[in-house]
This record gives C-alpha cells, structure tokens and sequence, in this order.
C-alpha cells in the first residue's frame, strides 16, 4: 500500500487525479489545435514545451532508483509464505509473461506503428544482426562487467547534437562491439548547442546507455540473496530498503501530481509539431486497438481459462461476483485504492480465506500487473515502428522482460504503468520522449489495463485459495489441537 506524500492509495484522491489529468489532456489538445495556427517559430515552439519536457526528465531521473528500490525490496520480501507464497509468485510470473507474449504477438501482427504511412523501408542499420548474436548480446547485457558503470553510462546521452539525426541507434551486437572494442577515444565535448526536441529518434549510442537489463537482474538477485540472510543479518538492510521503497514511491506520487500540466504542454507540442496529423491519429488508434484486442484476450479468454483449469471454478459467476472491485479499478484507475473492495470481494462474494487474500492481494496489487506488462511491451514496440527502428530478436526478448520488471515495479496508482514505460524504453535504446505521443490516449488506457491487473490478482487469489485448501486445513487442526481444552 503506497501511500505518498498525496496518498492516491484511496479512492478519493485517486478520482481528483484522474479528473486533473483528464483536464490536463483537454486542455492540451485545445492549446495544441490553437497554437497550430499560431504560426510560432521553431525556437517559440522549443521553448513552449519546456514544461512537458522537465516532466519526461523526471520520469528518466525515477528509471535507476524506481528499478533498485521496488526490486530489491520485492525480492528481499518474497521469503515466500510456505507453499501459498510459492504458488503466489509461481502463478503472478507466469501470468505476467503470457500477457507480454499476447502483446508483443499481437504489435506484431497488427504493426500499429507503420499504419497511415507507406511501411518505409528498414532504416540502414549496417550489416544485419544474426538473431543469435543479438541474443548473446542480450546475455552479456544481463551481467555488465560493472555494475556501476551500467548506471553512469548514460549521461551523454542527451546533450552532444550529433546524436540527434535521423539513424536509429545501432544493433545491440554492433553496440557491444563497439563497446568494448572502441579504443578509449575521448571525444571533445561539443560547445553546448540547444538540441532540437522535436526530432524524436535520438541515435543514442547504446555504448552511453543505461544498462537496464543489467540493473535488473542484478536487483533481482541481490534482493533475492538478502532475504535468505539469517534474520539478524538481513533484516537491518532490509528496513533500509523498505524505507528507500518507501521514499521512492512518495517521490513517484509528487512527480505523478506534475503529471496533468506535464501532458499539458507534451500534448499541445505534439499537436503543434504533428508533420502529419492524419498519420499519427492513424497510429494512435490502431495502436489504442492493439492494446485493447490483448488486454480483452488476456482477460477475458486467457485468465478464465487458467481459473477453470486450476481453481476449477465458473469464470462467469466469479466475474460477476468480482464486478464491484472491477468497476472501481476501472474508474480510479489504481489497483491500490481497489485493493480494500478486491479484499471485500472475495472474501464475502467468493468466501476465500483471509490468510489467503492478506498475502496474495497486496503482494498482487503492487507486483502483479498483467494489463501494465502488456500495455508497456505494445508501447514500446509501437514507439519502434513509429520511428522505423526494426528490433532484432534479442531485443524483443530484452522488451518482454524489462516489461515484466517494469509491471513489478510500478506502484498501484493512476498512470503508473507511464513512468515505469521509461524502463523498457531505455533498455532497447528507444527516445523515451515519445511516450509522449500516447499520453493522448493514455487517461482510458490506464482505466483499462488497472481492470485487468486487479482482475488478474482476482483470479491468481481464487486460484491460490482452492489449491491451498489441505495446508489451511492441516493448519486449522494443529491450531485446534493446540487450543482444545485438556479433558
Ligand atoms: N494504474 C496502475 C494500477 O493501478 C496501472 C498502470 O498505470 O499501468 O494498476
């Protein structure tokens, strides 16, 4: 329960905010449709988007510590909880990447990205990556010779006007190459010249990049390492992180509440620096039908059939006897305000035992999110289509496992699943300025993909609850035996 510095785990603040950003868009689209014709010079038009670009900056400054603190600390707690924690995460990390899957197959398949536009021809990336390459690449990623360097690597990456030209960033097997065999040439740092934002495919070399992969599994193992410390050992550095997690989320919330002026002015920018308008609202709506076809897929076909299969229960009484926490989730947008009536829910509608949602449902709402790990994964190779940067297969692989950390790390608030979409962004090297270009759609998207993580939580706790049934039964008996009154 992320309760920040403004809360938004309630569903009163929760509505306030999704009514400001709702404001916020409008507004934007309204300024952006009159400054269109407001005939402002390229320097007006830079400096007009200031606001939205400090809050895309905020969110890269979240990426590094938003990934340590919520991974480390996650993992750090999952000393699972017998058999009924194992289950938990068993069933929440597999559901996860079956929704990734449905959305990477589905981006693929639908190429939302090159509709309106005449599919242009594959950007020169030099000689083509051998799809083993770029998945040994992606192994090398996975454990950076140093950690640290991983992280500072990426602060020329945004200054130096070269890199933003048209070429897409190189292949990951080139970038590694490079790497690693570029002789230690410094170049002379150019004199600063303001760079032009409106070009949104940054040849950021990969070589000065946050190494993400890197960082996360390292998080990953090293949370998973400290929580099987002996308890004296662990537990001090534990509290550390839990505060650390704690404070990251209450920074995440401040940052989320500049979000509504934030969008503003990237909304009203992009309108004003639309080439083509007609193809970039082409884009949007095949990319909004692309999110929409794998949320529903995953939801209403997937998910209720796991629940068949291994709870054996009816999908359709389960839904109906789940509506309330969903039509809630649907309009706070925030599965941790939803978290109370999901508890509700099951507990009075489906009679699922408390042990069993006191663990599974908080643990869900903040590191089960299906709807967030597909919607991310579609994002972000929309963003690679719509800037014509073919992906190699290492780096679809790369996009569905940071989507799945990014969904762990994202907090159960309104436009969450935006601020961690930066993760998956830097790791395959995509200009995550352009998440601006969904922010338009992204008020009912959230809506959506928050229905589908609390139903996803629904359905693992149900699952959990009737494959649990002997523990909690075995347990219930050797309570009782050790309260029954001597004769
Ligand atoms: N709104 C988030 C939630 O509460 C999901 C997201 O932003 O992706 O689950």
């Amino acid at each position: 329960d992320h309760k920040g510095c403004c809360g938004m785990s309630n569903k009163k603040e929760s509505i306030v905010f999704v009514v400001c950003m709702l404001i916020g868009m409008l507004v934007g689209i309204g300024m952006g449709i009159g400054l269109r014709y407001a005939n402002l010079t390229d320097k007006q038009i830079h400096y007009f988007q200031f606001p939205g670009e400090m809050f895309l900056r905020m969110l890269k400054m979240m990426i590094l510590p938003l990934i340590m603190s919520s991974l480390i600390f996650g993992m750090a707690n999952l000393k699972a909880a017998g058999w009924i924690g194992a289950r938990t995460i068993l069933y929440y990390m597999s559901t996860t990447i079956i929704a990734v899957v449905i959305g990477i197959i589905l981006v693929v398949i639908i190429q939302p990205g090159y509709k309106g536009s005449e599919k242009l021809a594959k950007a020169n990336r030099g000689e083509p990556v051998e799809p083993i390459d770029s998945l040994l690449d992606l192994i090398r990623n996975c454990f950076p010779d140093n950690i640290l360097e991983s992280t500072f690597r990426s602060t020329q990456s945004v200054y130096p006007p070269e890199i933003y030209n048209v070429a897409p960033p190189q292949s990951m097997n080139e970038t590694f190459m490079n790497t690693t065999m570029a002789p230690n040439t410094t170049t002379p740092r150019p004199s600063y010249q303001l760079p032009d934002f409106s070009k949104s495919v940054p040849k950021v070399k990969k070589s000065e990049r946050m190494n993400v992969l890197g960082i996360i599994v390292f998080c990953i193992i090293f949370g998973l390492c400290l929580g099987r410390l002996p308890d004296n050992e662990g537990m001090p550095l534990i509290r550390v992180f839990r505060s650390f997690n704690y404070a990251i989320m209450k920074m995440v919330m401040g940052i989320m509440w500049c979000a509504p002026i934030g969008i503003m002015f990237i909304i009203a920018h992009k309108i004003v620096s639309m080439k083509n308008p007609i193809q970039t609202l082409t884009q949007l709506g095949y990319y909004m039908m692309t999110v929409m076809v794998g949320l529903f897929a995953h939801g209403f076909i997937v998910l209720p059939i796991i629940l068949l299969i291994f709870a054996r229960y009816n999908p359709l009484k389960f839904v109906l006897k789940m509506s309330p926490a969903l039509m809630n989730a649907f309009s706070t947008a925030s599965s941790s305000a939803t978290l109370p009536l999901t508890m509700r829910c099951l507990e009075n509608n489906c009679k699922v035992d408390k042990r069993i949602t006191g663990f599974v449902l908080p643990v869900g709402a903040t590191i089960n999110m299906d709807g967030t790990a597909l919607y991310e994964a579609v994002a972000a190779i929309f963003i690679a289509q719509v800037n014509n940067i073919p992906l190699d297969p290492g780096q679809y692989v790369t996009i569905s496992l940071t989507a799945t950390a990014a969904s762990i790390g994202a907090a159960g608030i309104p436009e969450a699943g935006l601020i961690t979409m930066a993760i998956v962004l830097q790791a395959v090297g995509l200009p995550v300025d352009d998440i601006g270009l969904i922010f338009a759609i992204d008020w009912f998207l959230d809506r959506c993909r928050t229905t589908i993580n609390v139903w996803g939580d629904s359905v693992g706790a149900m699952i959990v609850a009737q494959r649990s049934r002997k523990e909690l039964m075995k347990h219930d008996e050797m309570m009782n035996d050790a309260y029954r009154p001597p004769r």
